[in-house]
């Protein structure tokens, strides 16, 4: 028998755990946590545990498929290939768009970058982190100078008190959770604020239970506690930031004392005050946050609020502190360092500068030169326009994405979706979205490669080959330099390894030039920025200044508003949606693997105990959820977890999808939909 272990990283969550594989006769067969691992110490969590089950399902793809007369038939590489060059060929750059995968490797996310501006020269590239952290990544970009975690994860060890909100850390970043356990252990408080009480909440010290939507109240509400009892940290605002007094102006209102912010958020007053001291006194504090302050049409006012409190008190730049914004997908934050945005190559380098733009075209050295010099769409705006405008996008190419049950307002996207001309999904399994596709091209998993994936606290790390892919299929990247050279452009994907795309975007990224795959081999890897091969990496951004022009953090005064669609007579209730432990997202990969699967078979709504017992609603109930966009049936779960007049779905389940009820309302800046707060109502199944 032959029997080996092969170093990879978690392809789940942007935690970043890492852990062996076991291949035995070829074949990965199981995984074990990697004890030098400074993220994880030696665990992994459910999903990184069964995290090779999938791999060697029955239901990945093996083979291209080309569609004719509405049936996928099997092809052959050359075959596909030679379709996707000849249509795209035949394409305007505008009428083009690309999907980039924050599930794939930076060195996927590069080529896919460089297909989409260099040989397609299109501006219409994107991915899932619009729908994640976009709110993020403009906020803290604002304010900071740079849209990223603050703060390592072995870092808030070092906190006295640790803030989460609208982040269910222990179930979507278990491993950040267990840390948050460790500062709990040496004497560190948690205050945790959530419309649900979810395990996280469990552990909280104090929980603050809200209405979905009220999150600027909730953080001005703290500010002005804390300005009004003299807290603030005077040295740190007076000498780091700007904008003290108009924020000052602003949340000193009435309207955020905490018998008004009461109101808005069904906080007692007692409550905001208790917790606003404790965070204040502990001297140093961690804020935590993910989707419950990003997925909303305030989702940048949310992130800029968080920011607000920490620099008010002085919490970043230290160990212990810092805004630390948990970064969904395995390599989201890789993939918009990579570029696959529509307003930025590798590294944040703007577009529309045309330094930048020169750099990138002589670099890359196309004969007939790159996209222009212009921000494109972002995905929510392409479905619209895909949807709203059909035939200006005719050319689609989607790599490891699945909008058919990701995008909100399911409805409306599918309705975009159909409208494209010519659609080619690349990915490692048959999805909902490929279903509608022209070609279907099929990928290598992480367990089939080595690359690279960058995790939430800017950690770069690779993923190590442990077995060949199944059938056919092929590294991602390598599809994509197929497909350029078909089009003529052999020579700018001439990349042989992946090591040798990474050398390319070292090369042209500031952020990653002093990195390389030997220094990676190190069991703590490299946080960005690490510019020269000397530099040892940044583990904690702005220490001595932000990366604004002037090296300042900019305080922003901001105003509480409501969600776009509130609850009204005929939709009374506040729905929101999330995730649990044991699915990933759309379920591609957890409900292909087993042990998962088995898990949580099916999805659900929480009620309130109260709320049920008005409706007449019995546990286990299937009822009908229904919104201005869409209706499903789904099992009521009746629990005293949930606020009353607010309902949770998860939206792993493509039998009862959550977003064909979600909200397609955008953030003005972010274009992030509101998947955190819609209103719905629901009904009792008439019997036939
Ligand atoms: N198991 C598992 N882990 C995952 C994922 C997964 O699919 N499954 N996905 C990964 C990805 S891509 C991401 S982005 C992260 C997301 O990680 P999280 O953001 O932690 O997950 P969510 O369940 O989307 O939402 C978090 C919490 O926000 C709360 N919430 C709802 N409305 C509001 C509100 O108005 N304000 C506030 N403050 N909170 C609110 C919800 O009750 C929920 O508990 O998880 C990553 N980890
Ligand atoms: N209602 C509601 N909707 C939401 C959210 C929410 O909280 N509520 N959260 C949003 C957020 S934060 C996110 S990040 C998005 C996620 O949205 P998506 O990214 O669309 O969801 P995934 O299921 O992760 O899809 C990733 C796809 O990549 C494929 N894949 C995996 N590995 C590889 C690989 O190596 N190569 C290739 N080519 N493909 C691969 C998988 O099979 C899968 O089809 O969903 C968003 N949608
Ligand atoms: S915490 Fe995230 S990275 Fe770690 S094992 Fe779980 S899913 Fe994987
Ligand atoms: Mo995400």
């Amino acid at each position: 028998m032959d029997l080996k272990f092969v170093q990879t990283t978690c392809p789940y969550c942007g935690t970043g755990c890492t852990f062996n594989l076991v291949v035995k006769n070829n074949k990965v067969v199981g995984s074990i946590p990697n004890t030098r691992s400074p993220v994880n110490l030696g665990k992994t969590c459910p999903k990184g545990t069964y995290a090779y089950e999938f791999v060697n399902s029955k239901e990945r793809l093996t083979t291209p498929l080309i569609k004719k007369e509405g049936q996928f038939v099997e092809a052959s590489w050359d075959e596909a290939i030679a379709l996707i060059a000849e249509k795209f060929k035949g394409y305007k750059p505008d009428e083009i768009a690309c999907l980039s995968s924050a599930r794939t490797s930076n060195e996927d996310n590069y080529a896919m970058m460089k297909l989409a501006r260099g040989a397609f020269k299109t501006r219409h590239i994107d991915h899932c982190a619009r729908l994640c952290h976009s709110s993020t990544v403009a906020g803290l970009a604002a304010v900071f100078g740079s849209g990223a975690m603050t703060n390592s994860i072995p870092d808030i060890e070092e906190s006295k008190c640790i803030f989460i909100i609208g982040s269910n850390t222990f179930e979507q970043h278990p491993l950040i959770g267990r840390r948050v356990m460790k500062a709990k252990q040496k004497g560190a408080k948690l205050i945790y604020a959530d419309p649900r009480y979810t395990p996280t909440a469990k552990q909280a010290d104090i929980y603050l239970q809200f209405k979905s939507g009220s999150d600027v109240a909730i953080l001005n509400c703290f500010m002005h506690e804390i300005i009004k009892n003299g807290w603030e940290n005077k040295e740190f605002i007076a000498n780091r930031t700007t904008g003290f007094e108009e924020l000052k102006a602003v949340v000193m209102k009435d309207d955020y004392s905490p018998e008004n912010v009461e109101k808005i958020s069904g906080i007692p007053a007692a409550q905001l005050r208790e917790a606003a001291e404790i965070y204040a006194k502990a001297g140093t504090g961690a804020l935590l946050y993910s989707m419950g302050i990003t997925q909303h049409t305030v989702g940048v006012d949310n992130v800029k609020s968080t920011a607000n409190l920490q620099m008010v008190l002085g919490y970043l730049g230290r160990p212990g502190c810092g805004v630390n914004a948990l970064r969904g997908q395995n390599n989201v934050q890789g993939a918009c360092d990579m570029g696959a945005l529509p307003v930025v190559y590798t590294g944040y380098q703007k577009v529309i500068d045309p330094v930048a733009h020169k750099k990138f075209e002589d670099a890359w050295g196309f004969p007939d030169g790159i996209a222009e010099g212009a921000n494109g769409y972002e995905v929510t705006t392409l479905i619209n326009v895909l949807a709203d405008n059909p035939g200006e996008i005719k050319g689609l190419y989607i790599m490891g994405e699945n909008p058919m049950l990701s995008d909100p307002n399911l409805h409306h996207a599918e309705e975009g979706l159909k409208n494209v001309e010519f659609m080619v999904v690349q990915d490692i399994f048959l999805t909902e979205t490929a279903e509608l596709a022209d070609v279907v091209l099929p990928a290598t998993c992480y367990a089939e490669r080595d690359g690279t994936q960058t995790s939430t606290e800017r950690r770069v790390q690779k993923w190590r080959k442990a077995q060949d892919p199944p059938g056919v299929a092929k590294l991602d990247w390598k599809i994509i330099a197929d497909v350029a050279a078909a089009m003529g452009y052999a020579d700018q994907f001439a990349w042989e390894t992946s090591e040798d795309v990474f050398n390319e975007i070292a090369e042209l990224t500031p952020s990653y030039h002093g990195m390389n795959y030997e220094r990676l081999e190190k069991p703590e890897a490299l946080h960005w920025p690490c510019p020269e091969t000397d530099h040892p990496g940044t583990p904690i951004l702005h220490t001595q200044k932000f990366a604004t022009p002037d090296g300042l953090g900019i305080l922003s005064p901001l105003e509480w508003k409501a969600p776009a669609e509130v609850p009204d007579a005929e939709y009374p209730f506040v729905l929101t949606t999330g995730r649990c432990i044991w699915h990933w997202h759309t379920g591609t990969m957890t409900r292909n693997s087993p042990t998962l699967d088995t898990e949580v078979p099916t999805g659900w709504i929480e009620i309130n105990v109260e709320d049920a017992k008005e409706l007449g609603i019995e546990d286990k109930e299937l009822i009908k959820a229904i919104t201005r966009r869409g209706e499903v049936e789904v099992p009521a779960k009746v629990t005293e977890d949930i606020m009353k007049g607010v309902m949770f779905m998860p939206f792993h389940f493509k039998e009862c999808a959550a977003n064909k009820l979600t909200n397609d309302a955008l953030d003005p800046i972010a274009k992030i939909p509101e998947f955190k707060a819609c209103a719905v109502k629901v009904e009792k199944i008439k019997e036939a």
